[in-house]
């Protein structure tokens, strides 16, 4: 598929995903959504993809739905289509580990992407907020529900109440991004993490995201259980052996992703 939205590059087992649509701020139309969907599902299926990165401009990484394309709608019509669980959301449902690599603005939609993402890391310069209530809605694709989970109730609704934006070291304070790095070393240090988790064992990144991600989902003693599963059947594994072997032998574990 021939993308005109966003760049897609790669860099050994890291994938990276540039939104592009500069003049709009990479307002995220639903063209755009499609691709980071199609993408996604690439990167999903290759098996030479240990991790991704999702990133926009220095200016923006996304400025929100696209209120152009947005204002016109009603009701039945986003209902029908629903576009939104179609595309929009396809970053929550990606397997393998994936990092947003956030500068400038991260706002309304484009705040809930990244907060689709595993963790963000974010530039000195990049602005959070959930600005939504000024057009008079309100966040729609995650937002109220994850930004409450990362930041807590009371600074949550401070951002989608007052529409305020929050910036990189108040999002840090705030647990809402990972770390905060000077502008030009915001692609090097999310390529440096990204291929920290490419080089480990594919299944074992994904079972560890799958189980972390299950602490938003479930009561402690069910994730608790679900945990000590996972981890009884990571020593099925060959990378487990490899891994442990390694560390044994004083040397650079190999793993197979078997
Ligand atoms: N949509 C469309 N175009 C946008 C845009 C956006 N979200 N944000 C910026 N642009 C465009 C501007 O219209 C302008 O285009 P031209 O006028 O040059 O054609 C260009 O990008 C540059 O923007 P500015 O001239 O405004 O640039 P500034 O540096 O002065 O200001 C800004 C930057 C980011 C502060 C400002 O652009 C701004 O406030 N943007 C809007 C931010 C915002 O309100 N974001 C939330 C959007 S609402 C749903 C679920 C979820 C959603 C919707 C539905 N369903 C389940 C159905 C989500 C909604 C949202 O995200």
């Amino acid at each position: 598929m021939k993308y005109d939205m966003i760049e897609v590059t790669q860099e050994g087992a890291v994938k990276t995903i540039r939104l592009d649509r500069p003049k709009a701020l990479n307002a995220l139309c639903t063209p755009m959504m499609k691709e980071i969907a199609h993408a996604l599902s690439t990167a999903q299926d290759d098996s030479s993809i240990g991790c991704v990165i999702l990133t926009g401009s220095e200016k923006a990484f996304a400025a929100g739905a696209d209120i152009k394309e947005m204002q016109d709608n009603n009701y039945i019509s986003i209902y029908k289509s629903d576009d939104f669980a179609n595309y929009h959301d396809a970053p929550s449902r990606f397997r393998k580990p994936l990092i947003a690599a956030v500068s400038g603005y991260a706002l309304g939609g484009g705040c809930e992407l990244a907060m689709m993402c595993d963790f963000i890391i974010a530039s000195e310069t990049a602005k959070f907020g959930q600005p939504e209530i000024n057009l008079a809605v309100m966040p729609g694709i995650g937002g109220t529900q994850r930004l409450t989970r990362a930041i807590g109730k009371s600074k949550a609704m401070d951002m989608c109440l007052t529409g305020r934006m929050m910036d990189a070291d108040e999002a840090e304070r705030a647990g809402l991004v990972s770390r905060v790095v000077p502008q030009d070393e915001l692609m090097p240090t999310a390529l440096d993490a990204a291929s920290k988790i490419a080089a480990q064992s594919q299944p074992i990144a994904m079972m560890t995201k799958e189980t972390l991600n299950a602490a938003f989902e479930m009561p402690l003693a069910q994730g608790l259980k679900f945990e000590r599963r996972l981890f009884q059947s990571m020593f099925t594994t060959e990378d487990q052996k490899e891994g442990m072997s390694a560390f044994v032998e004083k040397r650079t574990p190999h793993f197979k992703n078997k």
